[in-house]
């Protein structure tokens, strides 16, 4: 039998859009994880298994090697840092921007304004770069609300629609990066398990018109 194989998912839209891919890859899960309590999922390959963790989490499970692959945001993969993996494939799926929003009514130069944001490494390299000095203050989620209740005067967000924004009266003002779901792969697995992995990064790849 070959060696097993475990991929790292979050449930949601990122496991909705990987289904066709790992579809077209031979892999089709035979639980479902929007149903199931199960956190890890078989697939109709007894050697391979999925398991199902929160998006931020992806990387540091493929980076220590508790999964051989996994599927994560170029967001999270730009706050994680990337160590210890590989990124052969843009998926091209769950993809959205990343923006600095705030009100658009707000006078634009504050001295040191805040930042309310789960990126605060992304957050902090973007205004560095500019030599804008700010005050970074880390949220989980709903940072929509912060510059609502005076928390921040700005976001740092991924943003699709708008529609969130809109909604509670934000507006996108910076636009920091285009973001598109990435195949990350754990390093000592690539050499490892290479002929296996290179064929699903193949087939992803064909499906995702690369
Ligand atoms: O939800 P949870 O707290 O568990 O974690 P998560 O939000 O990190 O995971 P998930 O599954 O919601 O998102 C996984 C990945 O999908 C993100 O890391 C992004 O790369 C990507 N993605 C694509 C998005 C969106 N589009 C998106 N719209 N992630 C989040 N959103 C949010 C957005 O911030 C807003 O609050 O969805 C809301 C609706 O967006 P609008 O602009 O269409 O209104
Ligand atoms: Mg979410």
């Amino acid at each position: 039998m070959a060696a097993p194989l475990t991929i790292a998912l979050s449930k949601g839209r990122i496991f909705q859009e990987t289904l066709p891919l790992l579809a077209a890859a031979g892999i089709v899960p035979t639980d479902d994880p929007e149903t199931s309590r199960k956190l890890i999922l078989d697939t109709d390959q007894p050697d391979v298994k999925l398991v199902i963790i929160r998006a931020t989490d992806v990387p540091t499970y493929v980076q220590y090697g508790a999964a051989d692959l996994g599927v994560a945001g170029k967001d999270v993969l730009l706050e994680h840092g990337g160590e210890g993996l590989y990124e052969p494939l843009d998926l091209r799926i769950a993809r959205c921007r990343l923006m600095v929003a705030g009100r658009p009514d707000q006078p634009l130069r504050w001295h040191r304004p805040r930042i309310a944001t789960k990126f605060v490494n992304i957050a902090r390299r973007y205004f560095a770069d500019q030599g804008r000095q700010v005050e970074i203050i880390k949220l989980y989620g709903s940072m929509e609300l912060a510059p609502l209740v005076g928390l921040a005067d700005y976001i740092v967000d991924v943003v699709d629609t708008g529609n969130t924004l809109k909604a509670n009266g934000l507006a996108p003002l910076e636009h920091i990066a285009d973001i598109s779901s990435r195949l990350i792969v754990n390093k000592a697995a690539m050499k490892m398990k290479h002929a296996r992995i290179k064929a699903i990064t193949a087939r992803m790849a064909v499906a995702v018109g690369d």
